[in-house]
């Protein structure tokens, strides 16, 4: 007897219920505030095993997405991010650097390469970069392809011609964060707000880029601000491919230097609940890792995050050593994850 494969049913993804709330592994871009709060309030234990059950159907539980970060412009940047050693409003002692160029670029990818790592940042401290910076970020992106790694950068706001023009020289990843909730946004960025954001995130979807945004926890923000940021990452109108969280590095100088570090427990929970609204997305243990205790980290990977910055230095802050993460993942049992389709050129 044949069958009409029109009417054979497709396998349903598992879903399961948690606290009233229904998770699976298929993305879903209607989550509503209340649902992320509930998330955020389950028993910690039940809320680390919604986490892991979605992080096992979608990836391989023991391996770990790391990229190298560079900063190719530093410093005397216009905006007053009040967390940016970076700005030029506020003394933090980092000295500026113009553009770098190509060839320095290329020999610092290289280096990260042979060090392990898989993908490369290059991050500016741009509101937003000219043209012809972006002409000659197009050169440093063909080169570090060249190497066989995928790449990324993070410039600021962009324009769709220039999305598309970093699209056409190759750039896999934009990294965009929204930072915070978008009431609480105001409190800590004056020269630009949320929306900016956002359309510079429509401009790098439209052009094919894939999307790397995330923010930061520890600037004074509430549980609340937590779920907002959250959820406005999740409905997005596509979820980001890679979602960094960082906690806030206080840089003496910054309006945010005096901020107390977010609970541990309350991170993992921010993690996990990341991991479920954003099921196949990279979560990033970004900024921040070098105050963390291993245990800290080890609860973090268990909560779902499987990515992070790798190498010495973020961009002009500290990082832990590439031996100590090693070491790391020795006694966790991790591994690098192989990007998933070889870089082309
Ligand atoms: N200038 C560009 C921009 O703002 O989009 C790109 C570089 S900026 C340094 C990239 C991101 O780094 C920021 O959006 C913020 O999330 C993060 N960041 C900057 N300073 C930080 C700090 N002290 N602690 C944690 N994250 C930080
Ligand atoms: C992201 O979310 N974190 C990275 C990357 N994207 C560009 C930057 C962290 C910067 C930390 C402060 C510094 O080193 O200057
Ligand atoms: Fe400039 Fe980016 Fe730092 Fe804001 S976060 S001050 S835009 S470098």
């Amino acid at each position: 007897m044949s069958v009409d494969p029109s009417k054979m049913e497709s396998p349903r993804p598992a879903t399961r219920l948690v606290g009233g709330i229904e998770i699976s592994q298929v993305p879903r871009g209607d989550w509503t505030r209340d649902q992320i709060h509930e998330l955020f309030d389950l028993p910690f234990n039940d809320l680390l095993f919604a986490a892991q059950w979605i992080h096992r159907q979608v990836f391989d539980p023991n391996a770990v997405q790391v990229s190298t970060l560079l900063s190719i412009k530093t410093g005397a940047c216009p905006e007053d991010c009040a967390y940016c050693p970076q700005s030029i409003r506020y003394s933090t002692g980092v000295d500026s650097e113009d553009l770098m160029s190509v060839e320095s670029v290329r020999n610092a990818a290289r280096k990260a390469r042979d060090a392990g790592a898989t993908r490369f940042c290059l991050g500016a401290a741009y509101r937003g970069p000219k043209d012809r910076h972006v002409e000659q970020i197009g050169q440093m992106i063909r080169a570090v392809r060249e190497l066989g790694l995928e790449t990324c950068a993070t410039l600021g706001l962009l324009t769709e011609n220039q999305a598309e023009a970093l699209a056409d020289s190759g750039l896999d990843y934009y990294n965009h964060n929204l930072d915070t909730s978008e009431s609480f946004y105001s409190n800590i960025i004056t020269t630009r707000n949320f929306s900016d954001r956002l359309e510079t995130l429509e401009h790098v979807r439209s052009a094919g880029l894939k999307v790397c945004c995330g923010g930061i926890l520890g600037m004074g923000e509430t549980r609340n601000d937590r779920v907002d940021l959250l959820c406005s990452l999740a409905t997005l109108p596509a979820q980001p491919e890679s979602v960094p969280i960082n906690q806030l590095v206080p840089v003496p100088g910054t309006p945010l230097e005096n901020a107390p570090p977010v609970d541990g427990i309350e991170f993992a929970r921010t993690i996990a609940v990341a991991r479920i609204l954003m099921p196949l997305s990279h979560v990033r243990l970004s900024a921040g890792r070098e105050e963390f205790s291993d245990e800290l980290q080890a609860l973090c990977f268990a909560a779902g995050a499987n990515s992070i910055f790798y190498g010495e230095k973020l961009l002009t802050t500290g990082n832990p050593d590439t031996e100590a993460d090693r070491d790391l993942f020795d006694r966790l049992g991790l591994k690098p994850e192989e990007p998933r389709a070889p870089a082309s050129n």
